[in-house]
């Protein structure tokens, strides 16, 4: 596929075509999947950038790969190099970003089936999107358990000792304790697993922020039907998306992608609305 390939269902293969397409055909069901590019402008670093990435800013942890830092099986050995990033990366000092409130904004329009997230910052919860309308599939910092015995950690102390740096231990047990974020060697939610198949059902799919390089999540948006139009935001081109003849690239920043793609929908000023609220 090339830009003279013809498109299937698009009138062309650019954003305004795609909103076109979702006054037109009344389209209700989009799917989002999502990954730790929609909230780097907030603050967050994701894992796979060059030179601003997690993986490649771990030096002081002094681990043998990067990837350790979330493998179930060195954590059990050493908690330690976790906790120190889980500090840097723990929710409650982030906003949201244009990415999420456009997320939420699709949502209030009616149009959103449901969203994938691989992101266990939890900023579209904090966006204003209902719980019910998020698959985390990789788990979220929202509770955590003990790795032995998996006995509930209170969230009070938990949030003290990701401040002091402390590794938590289980009150029953003392074993150690981790928040429920699937780790490397970990089976996702079973909600991943429940939900999966809806992308099947999608009349459009929206990709952003994410490498595509984690799966199962990766393997999402190929379970989309043949002629639902998928549109991918992000920095670079990831995933085999641009591969079918209705996918857009919106190659470059997520909030600038999301900020076309709401003036071609008319939404722009809903959008920068809802932002300032967040
Ligand atoms: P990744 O592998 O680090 O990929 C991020 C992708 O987003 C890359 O393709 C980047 O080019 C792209 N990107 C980065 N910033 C922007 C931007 N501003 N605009 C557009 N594109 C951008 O991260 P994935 O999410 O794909 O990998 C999956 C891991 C990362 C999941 O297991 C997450 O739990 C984990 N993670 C989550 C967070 C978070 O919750 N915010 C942060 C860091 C890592």
């Amino acid at each position: 596929v090339d830009e003279n390939t013809p498109t299937q269902v698009l009138e062309a293969r650019n954003i305004d075509a795609v909103a076109k397409y979702i006054q037109e055909k009344n389209v209700r069901h989009i799917v989002v999947m999502v990954g730790a590019g929609i909230s780097t402008s907030a603050g967050i670093p994701d894992f796979r950038s060059p030179g601003t990435g997690i993986y490649d800013n771990l030096a002081h942890l002094d681990l043998p790969d990067a990837e350790d830092v979330f493998d179930i099986g060195f954590f059990r050995n050493n908690p330690r190099p976790f906790y120190a990033l889980a500090r840097e990366l723990y929710p409650g000092k982030f906003r949201p970003t244009v990415a999420h409130c456009f997320i939420k904004l699709l949502h209030d329009k009616g149009r959103l089936l449901k969203h994938f997230t691989q992101n266990i910052d939890c900023l579209e919860r904090q966006a204003g999107l209902p719980g019910e309308m998020i698959i985390e599939a990789h788990g979220s910092f929202a509770s955590q358990h003990c790795i032995d015995c998996k006995a509930q950690f209170p969230d009070e102390l938990i949030k003290k000792a990701v401040q002091t740096g402390e590794v938590p231990r289980c009150l029953e047990c003392k074993g150690f304790v981790k928040p429920d974020i699937v780790f490397f060697g970990e089976a996702l939610p079973e909600e991943f697993f429940l939900n999966r198949h809806l992308p099947e059902d999608a009349d459009l799919c929206i990709v952003m922020g994410t490498s595509l390089s984690v799966q199962p999540f990766a393997s999402l948006p190929g379970f989309c039907k043949d002629g639902v139009p998928r549109v991918l935001i992000n920095m670079e081109r990831v995933g085999g998306m641009g591969s079918r003849p209705d996918d857009v690239l919106l190659l470059g920043d997520c909030d600038a992608g999301v900020r076309k793609f709401a003036k071609a929908l008319g939404w722009l000023e809903e959008l920068e609305a809802l932002w300032e609220k967040t």
